[in-house]
């Protein structure tokens, strides 16, 4: 079956990808529900939240300190890479809910961040923005108006960015292919991606070591790491 989809692969026209942290496992970052989602012992899961970063911003911006030092020396592995080479044979969008920019340092030109991303910052009041590649210190940073500044992601009750979703929602809406790769699928609103490829009569795969909620629904299940998989799609 595995064989069936390699020969195959060329036959899609638009090809759309939805990833998770599994996919960046292999550079070396943790995943969040994995054995590896601990962090100095907090729940990775209860960090994620703005209650959290009200009660303890320091300790929130430690966790994110440490995830942004280990995300930019991290490299893209072969699954990064194989779904940025796809683009040679088809139309390939990457919906990503991570934030470590992985996906554009392969070379994929087409990727929406659902969740925002290590090297935004914003202000928890304002309107400020801005882009750091450096080391954060003194924690918390604050804004010029002398409010927290805060990592420019998506916690827990917090709305996606609403344009990026809208593309997301209408890009899966119209795929041919959808690859689901490195995500347990817990998480809505990402989560419902693939029944909108689902009602384009779209095929699903899913590529990932572990079942998920959504492994009934899939055409074909890859029960192998995104890194071993994907390139063999594009060989
Ligand atoms: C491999 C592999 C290898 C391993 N190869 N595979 C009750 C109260 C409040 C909210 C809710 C509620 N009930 C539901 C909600 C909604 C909530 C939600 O879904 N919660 C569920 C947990 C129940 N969602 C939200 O709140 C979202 N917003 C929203 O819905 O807005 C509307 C709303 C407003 C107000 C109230 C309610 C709704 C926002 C969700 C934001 C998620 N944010 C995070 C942090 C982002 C920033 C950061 O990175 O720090 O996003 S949490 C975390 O989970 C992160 C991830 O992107 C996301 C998904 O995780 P992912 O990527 O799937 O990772 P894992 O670890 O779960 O899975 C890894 C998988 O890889 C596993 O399956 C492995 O097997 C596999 N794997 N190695 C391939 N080598
Ligand atoms: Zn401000």
């Amino acid at each position: 079956m595995f064989e069936l989809i390699e020969d195959q692969i060329t036959k899609f026209k638009k090809i759309v990808f939805v990833t998770g942290a599994g996919i960046s496992q292999e550079s070396g970052i943790p995943t969040f529900r994995g054995n590896d989602g601990l962090w100095r012992n907090y729940d990775a899961m209860k960090l994620a939240t703005i209650d959290a970063f009200y009660d303890n911003p320091k300790l929130v911006w430690e966790w994110y300190n440490e995830r942004r030092r280990n995300i930019f020396q991290a490299k893209p592995n072969s699954g990064h890479i194989a779904i940025a080479e796809l683009e040679k044979y088809a139309e390939v969008v990457v919906l990503t809910q991570n934030i470590d920019g992985l996906h554009q340092k392969s070379g994929s030109s087409k990727v929406l961040e659902l969740h925002g991303s290590i090297v935004k910052i914003k202000c928890s009041v304002c309107d400020y923005r801005e882009e750091i590649l450096t080391e954060i210190t003194n924690l918390p940073p604050l804004c010029k108006c002398g409010n927290i500044l805060r990592p420019d992601v998506v916690w827990f009750g917090e709305s996606l960015p609403q344009d990026v979703w809208q593309n997301a929602m209408n890009f899966a809406s119209k795929c041919d292919l959808m690859i689901i790769a490195g995500t347990s699928l817990v998480v809505s609103p990402a989560n419902t991606l693939p029944i909108y490829a689902k009602q384009n009569n779209a095929t699903l795969i899913e590529i990932n070591p572990e079942n998920t909620t959504m492994s009934g629904e899939m055409n074909l299940e890859i029960r192998k790491t995104s890194a071993e998989s994907l390139p063999k799609l594009v060989s």
